[in-house]
């Protein structure tokens, strides 16, 4: 197997002797060129992506590089996973002081770092008890859970009767209960039989949840208060603080997801900071390792969390050292560097420069904090996928949604300078095309 694979490298890579016979002997630091790495992920790997053409290397703070040495600012963040930048110091440290001490037991057994994350999380966000699993999707799932077996054992729901409602152009992920709950044709199409009980109503729309919210079985509102992959969906101001009212009037659990829009993204702590309000559930992902380990969360008090039992549920890694580590330092930088406050301040300068590109092409711009997106008119010249081929020759890297969006998400530890170079280079991509 290991031949086989040198062969390929060298047949890929440079046909000069000094390739041919290092080739065996370090077949990994072969240099192929971008091409040949496009052409290795499409030849080995499911073509379940559609990734832009770059080839990155390294990362650090809101940059990145390409395996020939260019420099981009890196506007998607990992879809926001990188809200600390890209290795960060202390979180690297971490990692690696961990790794070298005890990486996973199991929970068979408790390990020492697990209780002291939990108990730092939860004085932080202001709930009983935490639930620590891998990806965000698991988050999802864990709170859907929770929410059946709390309408089961506190509601007095008729055995397999609970609903939970989601919103039109929800996104939380791609397990079959992620695919049952979805509008997105790409994410369900193919993939049926669905989960039963889920009820999609529009999205920011209070009336729909207040009428769905009539029916006894009804457990939970799951919610993005920004819908992240949906094209960032600011909902009307007020609609929080309405979920809120409406979910505790009807005994309904309230589960903000909070995966791409927490850990300071929109310039709050949370998203749903910005309207003062608690949600019942709470599910923590992506920044929570500031982007260098799988590590979700669900945060809950007693009457929901401690409906599920020993056995009931739980993962292999979830609440590993490692991840357990990484995540409380990952928050502390979050502190302590005040990321909050510099995505607020970033956001708003740079929201300030995308208003002022050409209304012809860039027909809206919308976000909070540093999770923010422009819609590009589509002709024949131009669409978003040009744009950020555009973007991307002018060194920085966004990634289109749904055709016509394109999410622009750096670091939350951009500065001021780097905030307006970035917003030059944009404008200069999008001048390209006039
Ligand atoms: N909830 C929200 C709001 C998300 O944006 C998830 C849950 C699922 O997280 P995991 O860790 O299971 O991917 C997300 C994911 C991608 C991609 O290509 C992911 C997201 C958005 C766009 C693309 O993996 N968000």
């Amino acid at each position: 197997m290991l031949s086989r694979f040198s062969t390929q490298l060298v047949r890929w890579g440079s046909s000069s002797a000094r390739h041919r016979s290092t080739a065996t002997a370090a077949a990994p630091s072969l240099k192929l060129t971008p091409d040949q790495i496009y052409a290795r992920e499409d030849k080995y790997g499911a073509h379940n992506y559609h990734p832009l053409p770059v080839a990155l290397a390294k990362g650090k703070g809101v940059f990145l590089w390409d395996v020939e040495g260019k420099r981009y600012f890196d506007f998607l963040s990992a879809y926001s996973a990188v809200n600390q930048g890209h290795c960060h110091p202390k979180i690297v440290q971490a990692l690696q002081d961990q790794a070298e001490t005890l990486c996973l037991t199991s929970r068979a057994f408790y390990n020492d770092q697990l209780g002291e994350y939990e108990e730092y999380v939860t004085k932080l966000c202001g709930f009983d008890k935490l639930l620590p699993m891998n990806t965000g999707v698991e988050g999802g799932e864990t709170a859907c859970k929770l929410a059946r077996k709390w309408g089961y054992n506190v509601k007095g729901v008729p055995k397999n009767q609970a609903k939970i409602i989601v919103a039109e152009g929800n996104f939380w992920g791609r397990t079959l209960a992620a695919c049952s709950s979805s509008t997105d044709p790409d994410c369900y199409e193919g993939f049926g039989p669905f989960i039963p009980g889920f009820e999609i109503i529009p999205y920011s729309d209070l009336n729909a949840l207040e009428k769905a919210c009539q029916d006894p079985n009804v457990v939970a509102f799951m919610i993005e208060p920004i819908q992240g992959e949906a094209g960032v969906y600011v909902p009307h101001e007020g609609y929080m603080k309405g979920v809120r009212d409406i979910c505790t009037k009807h005994n309904v659990l309230f589960i903000a997801d909070e995966i791409q829009t927490g850990l300071a993204r929109t310039g709050k702590f949370l998203c749903v900071d910005h309207e003062n309000v608690k949600p019942d559930m709470l599910i923590l992902g992506k920044a929570l390792s500031g982007g260098m380990y799988p590590v979700s969360a669900v945060l809950a008090n007693d009457e929901v969390m401690l409906t599920i039992k020993p056995g009931e549920h739980g993962s292999t890694y979830g609440g590993n050292p490692i991840a357990c580590r990484v995540a409380k330092v990952a928050l502390e930088v979050l502190l302590e560097e005040n990321m909050t406050e510099n995505a607020q301040k970033m956001g708003e300068i740079l929201r300030s420069e995308l208003l002022k590109l050409d209304k012809d092409i860039v027909t809206l711009v919308r976000g909070k904090g540093l999770l923010n997106a422009i819609v590009i008119k589509e002709t024949k010249d131009y669409d978003a996928w040009k744009m950020c081929m555009k973007l991307r020759d002018n060194g920085l890297l966004a990634k289109p949604t749904h055709g016509d969006i394109i999410r622009f998400a750096p670091p939350l530890c951009i500065t001021e300078e780097e905030i307006y170079e970035s917003a030059d280079i944009i404008k200069r991509s999008v001048e390209s095309f006039l």
